[in-house]
C-alpha cells in the first residue's frame, strides 16, 4: 500500500480501460462493472480520445473509484493525472524521465511499464512505486509494443525485485494460472475484460482461477 491506496503486490487484479474493445459500452460503464466486482486497481488508458474528452471521463472515473476506495491510476498524461487528483500516473520507457515526473507528481504513485531486466533495476533505482512486466504473450491491443518477453523476464523479476510489479501482455482466463504459477500475484488486463459479455462473472472465474475468489 502507498498512503493508504492499492499497489499491485497488494491486490490481484489491474484493469485498464479501452473502449474501442468494450463491446459498445461507454469506458463509465465498464468502470463501473469492474468496480462492482471488487478490483481495487484501475487505469485510465485511453488512445483515440481528445485530451479534453479524457479529462470528462477521468473526473468521473475519479470519483467513483474515490467513492469505492479503488486505486485510480492514468496513463500517460501527467497534467491530467494531477488535474483530476489520480492516485498517480503510469509512464512508458520513451516518456519523460522518471525522476523528472516525480518532482512533478510528489508521493503519488509512479508505475513504469518495463521489458528486461535493465529497465526494471532502473525503475526501481528511480523510486517507481511499481513496474509493469510485460507483455508476457502477444498482444494486439497495445501499438508500436515490443515483441512478447516471454516467461523469463517475469521470472527474473519474481527471482530479483522487491518493489510491487504486475503482469501485463495477453493475459487471459485461460492462461492466467501460468503467470500465477509463476509467481505473479497481480495480473493486468485490457481486452479480456473490457470486451467480457459479463465482466462480473468473467472477473469471479478469473479470480477462482487465481485462488482470489475470496477477495
Ligand atoms: N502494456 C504492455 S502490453 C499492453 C500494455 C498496455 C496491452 C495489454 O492488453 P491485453 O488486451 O491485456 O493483451
Ligand atoms: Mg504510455
Amino acid at each position: 500500500m502507498k498512503n493508504g491506496l492499492y499497489l499491485p503486490g497488494d491486490t490481484d487484479l489491474y484493469c485498464i480501460t479501452a473502449e474501442e474493445y468494450s463491446n459498445g459500452r461507454s469506458n463509465i460503464e465498464v468502470v463501473s462493472d469492474i468496480i462492482e466486482s471488487g478490483v481495487k486497481i484501475i487505469q485510465y488508458r485511453e488512445k483515440d480520445k481528445s485530451l479534453r474528452e479524457k479529462y470528462e471521463e477521468c473526473k468521473i472515473i475519479r470519483q467513483m473509484t474515490k467513492k469505492a476506495g479503488v486505486t485510480f491510476i492514468v496513463n500517460d498524461h501527467v497534467d491530467l493525472a494531477m488535474i483530476v487528483a489520480a492516485d498517480g500516473v503510469h509512464i512508458g520507457q520513451d516518456d519523460l524521465p522518471l525522476g523528472e515526473v516525480r518532482k512533478l507528481v510528489g508521493d503519488k504513485i509512479i508505475g513504469i511499464s518495463t521489458h528486461s531486466p535493465d529497465q526494471a533495476q532502473k525503475a526501481a533505482y528511480d523510486g517507481a512505486d511499481y513496474i509493469g512486466v510485460g507483455p508476457i504473450f502477444p498482444t494486439k491491443t497495445k501499438k508500436n509494443v515490443c515483441d512478447a518477453v516471454g516467461l523469463e523476464y517475469l521470472d527474473y523479476v519474481v527471482e530479483n525485485m522487491s518493489i510491487p510489479f504486475v503482469a501485463i501482455g495477453g493475459i487471459k482466463e485461460h492462461n492466467v494460472e501460468d503467470v500465477i504459477l509463476r509467481g505473479a500475484g497481480c495480473v493486468a488486463m485490457v481486452t479480456e475484460i473490457v470486451g467480457a459479455k459479463d465482466i462480473p462473472g468473467l472477473i469471479h472465474s478469473i479470480r477462482l482461477k487465481m485462488g482470489t475468489a475470496q477477495w
